[in-house]
C-alpha cells in the first residue's frame, strides 16, 4: 500500500459522490447468485464497475458488477452487486479495493455475504450461517505491501473480526422472522478449484463449518479500517466428499436463487435493526 493507493481511493470516491449524493452506512457484499438483494434498493443510483476509475471488472457468472447506492429499510447503503475474488487473476489488494472505496464513502459497517459449500454435517444446503470468525487458507494476505497508516495499523488485531454485537442481532432478527440460521467458522481458499474431500476433513479437524473462495481478504481490509462486520454464508452446497455427486457453480446459484426470499427477508431485517 503506499500513498498512491489513497490517491487512487480519493479519485474512486469523488467519481462516486459526483454519481449519487448520498453518505452510505452500510456496505453490502453480495455472493454468487445473492446480488438480487441490490435490486430492492431505493432511489438507486447504479454504477457499472468498469465506469469507476481503478475499479476492477467482475469475471464471474452471478456477480452483476456494478455499484448500487440508495436507500434500503431507510438506511443509506452502498452494495457491491457482483465481488471480486482472487482466482479471478487479480492480485489481493486490488480485489479488495472496492471495500476501501465503501469505507471512505461513509460506510462504517459491512454486511458481507456468500455462498458456501458446508464442511459441517449438521448444515442442510440452503442453510445460512451466521460466521463468527474466519481461517484465512488462500495462501497470501491483502495488506502485504507497505502500510497506509491513514487506513489502519500494521498490524491490525483480528480477534473479534466478525462483530459480536451484529452476530447478537442478526440472531434476534431470524428468530423473530422464524428463519432458522446457524453459526460457523468460514475458511477461505483461493480457488478457482472446490476443495478436494481431504481438505474438507483437514477444515473438519481444523473446526472449519463452511468452505468459500471470497470474504476473508474483504474482511481483514474492513478490519483494518475498523468497521463493524456481519458475515453471513448462504450454504449452497455441501462440501466435496460429504454427498455422493461432484460439485458445480450450477447448485451454487440454483441454491441461491431458491434462498432468495428468505435471504432478502434476513438481510432486510438485519439492515433496519441496525443503529445508525
Ligand atoms: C464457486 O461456486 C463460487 O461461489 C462462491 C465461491 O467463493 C466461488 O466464487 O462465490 P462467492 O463467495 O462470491 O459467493
Amino acid at each position: 500500500m503506499s500513498s498512491k493507493t489513497m490517491q487512487k481511493i480519493k479519485e474512486s470516491v469523488n467519481y462516486i459522490k459526483a454519481k449519487a449524493g448520498i453518505t452510505p452506512e452500510i456496505a453490502l457484499i453480495l455472493g454468487s447468485g445473492l446480488g438480487v438483494l441490490a435490486d430492492e434498493i431505493e432511489n438507486k443510483t447504479a454504477i457499472p464497475y468498469e465506469e469507476i476509475p481503478n475499479f476492477p471488472v467482475s469475471t464471474v457468472e452471478g456477480h452483476a458488477g456494478q455499484l448500487v447506492l440508495g436507500e434500503l429499510e431507510g438506511k443509506q447503503v452502498v452494495a457491491m452487486q457482483g465481488r471480486f475474488h482472487y482466482y479471478e487473476g487479480y492480485d489481493m489488494s486490488f480485489i479488495t479495493f472496492p471495500v476501501r472505496v465503501m469505507k471512505m464513502l461513509g460506510a462504517d459497517k459491512l454486511l458481507v455475504t456468500n455462498s458456501a459449500g458446508g464442511a459441517n454435517r449438521h448444515f442442510n444446503v440452503g442453510d445460512f450461517m451466521l460466521i463468527s470468525d474466519h481461517i484465512n487458507f488462500t495462501g497470501t494476505n491483502p495488506l502485504i505491501g507497505a502500510n497506509e497508516d491513514e487506513l489502519g495499523p500494521r498490524f491490525p488485531d483480528m480477534s473479534e473480526a466478525y462483530n459480536k454485537e451484529l452476530i447478537e442481532l442478526a440472531e434476534q432478527v431470524a428468530e423473530k422472522k422464524g428463519i432458522t440460521v446457524k453459526k460457523g467458522v468460514y475458511v477461505g481458499f483461493s480457488g478457482p478449484t472446490y476443495e478436494t474431500p481431504a481438505e474438507i476433513r483437514m477444515v473438519q479437524g481444523l473446526g472449519g463449518d463452511a468452505v468459500g473462495m471470497s470474504t476473508v481478504p474483504e474482511v481483514i481490509v474492513a478490519n483494518h479500517m475498523g468497521m463493524g462486520i456481519l458475515g453471513i454464508s448462504c450454504i449452497t452446497n455441501m462440501a466435496a466428499g460429504i454427498l455422493p455427486q461432484p460439485l458445480g457453480h450450477e447448485e451454487v446459484i440454483e441454491t441461491a436463487n431458491r434462498v432468495k426470499p428468505k435471504f432478502i427477508e434476513l438481510l432486510r431485517g438485519i439492515i433496519s435493526s441496525v443503529d445508525s
